[in-house]
C-alpha cells in the first residue's frame, strides 16, 4: 500500500468525460528537443498514462510541445506560457525550470478539470523550505519521524526519496531549500559534510531547487580554530571567504546562508560587541562574488522580565534599516512572538522601508498540535497575508509588501519551516501534506486563497467527487479556528507546555527565562486576563502605523479574536454578544471540543470515498485530538477559574 507516500502526485485515473475529451486528443504525443527538459518529460510520461490511460508517443507535429525559448517575453524568468491550438498544447518558457513548472501546472489542470492556457509567473523570487534537521538525524520540532537526509549514507548512496522530495517541491514551484537546522551545527560546513550537501544539490538541481545551509556564526572558531569569530577581524572574514569559495567549487549554484544569530543562545556578532549589520554584511561579502544570498533572521529577544518580547525584533532591527548589503534579506516570522495559533502580524513588516524582508511561516505544527491535531494552516497563512497593514495610509496587504510592491524590494522571499520527515506519508498527519502544499502554492502566489488551494489539493490527493471534495474542503477550512477555540480563544497565547510546546500549561511560572513562562503572557489576576500592549501598558502597538493600530488600541474597537494580545480584559467586561468575558471565554473552549466531535462525525461520512488507509489514519488521529482538546479545555478553564472565581456559564458541565 502506498499509504500517502505519493502525496498529491499519485495521478489517479480521470473519470470526467469533459476533461478526457479535452486532453486525450492533445496528449497523444510529446514533442521536445532540449536535453535539459528530461525531468519534465519524465513527469509527463509517468503521469499521463495513469491519468488518461494513454501512452504519449515521442515526436510529431501535434501533442504536448515543450520548448525552452530564451526570447519569450514574460514577467518573471521562472514563468511560463501555455497555449492551446487545434490538437496541441504548447508550454514555453525562458528556462527549462519554467517548462517543468508548466508541466506541473498542466497536470494540476487535468486533475482539477481546468483548461491550461495562460501566462504564469511566480510573484515571489525565493520560495523556500527551512528544515530544522540536525546532523544526527533528529528534527527540531519535527513530528513526522527522522530527517529525510541520511548523512551516514551520503554522498555515495542517494535515497530515491530525495528525488521524490524534489519533484514534490517543484510541483509547487518551491525553488530553494535550507537543509539544516537554524540552531546550526558548525559541522555542516566541514569538508566532510560539504560533499554530502553537494550530492543532495545534484539531485535537486534538475528540479530548479537551490540548496542553502544554516550556518553557525562561530564556525571560524569551532572549525577554523581561530581565537574567535569577530566579524570585523580580517582573519575571520578570510575564513568565511575561503569557505564560500570551497562551497561554490562543489556547488556552483549554491543558494547561500540562513543565520540565527544572538538568539536563544546561538552565537552571533554581538558576542564581540558587533551588530547584526556587521555580521550579515560580512557573510554577504563572502557570498557576493558567487551570487549567494544571506537570509538573516530577526527572531531575536532578550530575557527581560519587565519588557515585552513582542517589541524585541523591531527594536533590534529597525535602527539598521538601509544598512544591509544588497544580497541580504532579513527573515521575519509572521508574528511578533512565535508561531502562535493566532498572532497579529509582526510590526517589522510595516517598518523596514529600505530592507527586503522575507516571510517565515511555520508549516510544522509546533504550537498547533504536532501531528495529532488536524489544522489546515492555509487559513492562518491567508489571514496573515491578506492583513491590511495600512502602510502609506492606504490599503496595503502584507502580501503586497512581500511581493516588493510597497517598498520596492530588490529580493522577495516566502519560507516555511518544513513539516516533512521520514514517515512513510512524509508529514505524519495525512492532512499535514496539505500544509506543505499550501505553503508552496502561496509562496508562488501569496494572493491565492486557502479555499481554492484546499480544493486543488483534495482533487489531486483524496477524491475528485465533488460532494466528497466539498465536504472535506469545509472540514479543512474549519480546522484552524477549532484549534484556536480549544487552545487560545480571544488571542490567548503562549500557554502551552514549557519546553516541548505540547498541550496546556498556563500555570508555568518558572522556566530558564521569564519570557518562556506562560504567566508572562496571560497575566491573569483577579481583575482579568491579557497583556496590555496599549499606551497604558507596554505600548507595543506604537510599532505599527497608527492607522493600523488605532482599532486595536481600545477595548471597544479591538477585534475580539485579538483581545488578549493587546488588553488586560476584566473578567466581567461585556462583549458584543452580551456575555461577560469570562463566560464567553469558557464557552469557546467548550465549543472547540464540540467542534472536534463535529469533525469526527463529518469525517465518518467520507468513509469509502477516500483511500481507506487515509480514512483510518485520520479517524484515529481525530480520536486523539478529541481527547487532547478536552485536556486543553479542562486545564485552561480550571486554571483560569482560580483567578476569575466565577462559576461556569449555565448549562456547561464543570470538568472533573
Ligand atoms: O519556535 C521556537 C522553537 C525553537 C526554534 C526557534 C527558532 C529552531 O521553539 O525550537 O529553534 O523558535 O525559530 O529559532
Amino acid at each position: 500500500a502506498e499509504d500517502g507516500y505519493k502525496l498529491w502526485m499519485s495521478y489517479s485515473k480521470i473519470e470526467d468525460p469533459k476533461t478526457l475529451n479535452f486532453y486525450k486528443p492533445r496528449l497523444q504525443a510529446i514533442v521536445w528537443e532540449d536535453k535539459d527538459l528530461e525531468v519534465a518529460v519524465e513527469e509527463v510520461k509517468l503521469a499521463i498514462p495513469k491519468l488518461l490511460g494513454i501512452t504519449p508517443k515521442k515526436g510529431g507535429k501535434n501533442g504536448l510541445i515543450l520548448k525552452v525559448n530564451p526570447h519569450i517575453n514574460i514577467t518573471n524568468p521562472e514563468g511560463y506560457k501555455v497555449s492551446v491550438s487545434g490538437q496541441s498544447i504548447t508550454i514555453e518558457a525562458p528556462r527549462s525550470v519554467g517548462v517543468l513548472y508548466g508541466v506541473f501546472h498542466l497536470l494540476r489542470c487535468i486533475q482539477t478539470g481546468q483548461e491550461p492556457a495562460g501566462e504564469f509567473s511566480p510573484k515571489i523570487q525565493h520560495r523556500m523550505l527551512n528544515h530544522w534537521d540536525n546532523n544526527n538525524g533528529t528534527i527540531e520540532r519535527g513530528y513526522a519521524g527522522m530527517s529525510l537526509w541520511k548523512w551516514y549514507e551520503l554522498p555515495e548512496r542517494l535515497d530515491p526519496r530525495y528525488k521524490d522530495y524534489a519533484r514534490a517541491n517543484a510541483s509547487l514551484g518551491i525553488n530553494a531549500t535550507v537543509i539544516n537546522n537554524v540552531n546550526a551545527s558548525a559541522r555542516f560546513l566541514s569538508s566532510e559534510y560539504l560533499v554530502k550537501v553537494k550530492a543532495l544539490a545534484d539531485v535537486f538541481r534538475p528540479y530548479g531547487i537551490k540548496v542553502y545551509l544554516s550556518v553557525n556564526f562561530a564556525s571560524p572558531r569551532i572549525l577554523g580554530k581561530l581565537p574567535d569569530a569577530d566579524p570585523l577581524k580580517p582573519e575571520v572574514q578570510k575564513w568565511w571567504k575561503e569557505k564560500a569559495d570551497e562551497i561554490y567549487s562543489l556547488i556552483p549554484d549554491f543558494g547561500g546562508f540562513l543565520v540565527k544569530a544572538n538568539s536563544e543562545g546561538e552565537p552571533g556578532p554581538m558576542d564581540y560587541g558587533r551588530t547584526h549589520v556587521d555580521g550579515a554584511n560580512m557573510l554577504a561579502k563572502a557570498l557576493k562574488p558567487h551570487g549567494g544570498m544571506v537570509f538573516w533572521r530577526a527572531f531575536v529577544y532578550a530575557p527581560d522580565p519587565k519588557g515585552d518580547r513582542f517589541k524585541a525584533a523591531y527594536e533590534e532591527f529597525k535602527p539598521y534599516d538601509g544598512q544591509f548589503d544588497d544580497n541580504v534579506i532579513i527573515q521575519v516570522k509572521n508574528g511578533p512572538i512565535d508561531f502562535m495559533p493566532r498572532e497579529p502580524i509582526s510590526p517589522l513588516f510595516t517598518a523596514m522601508e529600505k530592507t527586503p524582508l522575507a516571510m517565515e511561516f511555520q508549516v510544522t505544527q509546533e504550537y498547533l498540535g504536532w501531528a495529532t491535531h488536524w489544522v489546515y494552516l492555509a487559513s492562518m497563512f491567508e489571514e496573515c497575508l491578506k492583513t491590511d497593514t495600512r502602510v502609506k495610509n492606504r490599503k496595503t496587504t502584507l502580501s503586497e509588501i512581500l511581493q516588493g510592491k510597497t517598498f520596492g524590494y530588490r529580493h522577495t522571499a516566502i519560507t516555511g519551516v518544513a513539516n516533512t520527515g521520514s514517515d512513510r506519508n512524509w508529514t505524519g498527519h495525512p492532512m499535514g501534506q496539505a500544509n506543505w502544499y499550501a505553503l508552496g502554492r502561496l509562496a508562488w502566489d501569496p494572493d491565492l486563497g486557502a479555499k481554492e488551494i484546499a480544493q486543488e489539493w483534495i482533487s489531486q490527493t483524496l477524491s475528485r467527487d465533488s460532494k466528497t471534495g466539498s465536504d472535506i474542503q469545509s472540514m479543512m477550512l474549519s480546522t484552524r479556528e477549532i484549534y484556536v477555540n480549544y487552545t487560545s480563544p480571544f488571542g490567548l497565547h503562549h500557554v502551552m507546555g514549557e519546553g516541548h510546546h505540547f498541550g496546556p500549561e498556563p500555570w508555568v511560572e518558572k522556566a530558564p527565562r521569564p519570557d518562556w513562562t506562560a504567566l508572562y503572557y496571560h497575566k491573569a489576576d483577579e481583575k482579568g486576563i491579557g497583556f496590555d500592549r496599549t499606551n497604558t501598558g507596554s505600548n507595543a502597538l506604537a510599532q505599527y502605523p497608527k492607522e493600523f493600530s488605532a482599532p486595536f488600541s481600545s477595548l471597544e474597537t479591538c477585534p475580539e479574536e485579538f483581545l488578549l494580545w493587546f488588553h488586560h480584559v476584566p473578567w466581567d467586561r461585556k462583549l458584543k454578544n452580551g456575555d461577560i468575558f469570562w463566560e464567553a471565554f469558557v464557552k469557546k473552549f467548550y465549543q472547540g471540543v464540540k467542534e472536534v466531535e463535529g469533525l469526527q462525525r463529518d469525517w465518518e461520512k467520507v468513509k469509502g470515498k477516500v483511500p481507506q488507509e487515509t480514512f483510518e489514519n485520520v479517524s484515529a488521529r481525530l480520536k486523539t485530538q478529541h481527547k487532547e482538546a478536552i485536556w486543553w479545555r479542562d486545564a485552561c478553564v480550571l486554571y483560569f477559574q482560580t483567578f476569575s472565581k466565577k462559576a461556569l456559564p449555565a448549562g456547561l458541565k464543570a470538568p472533573e
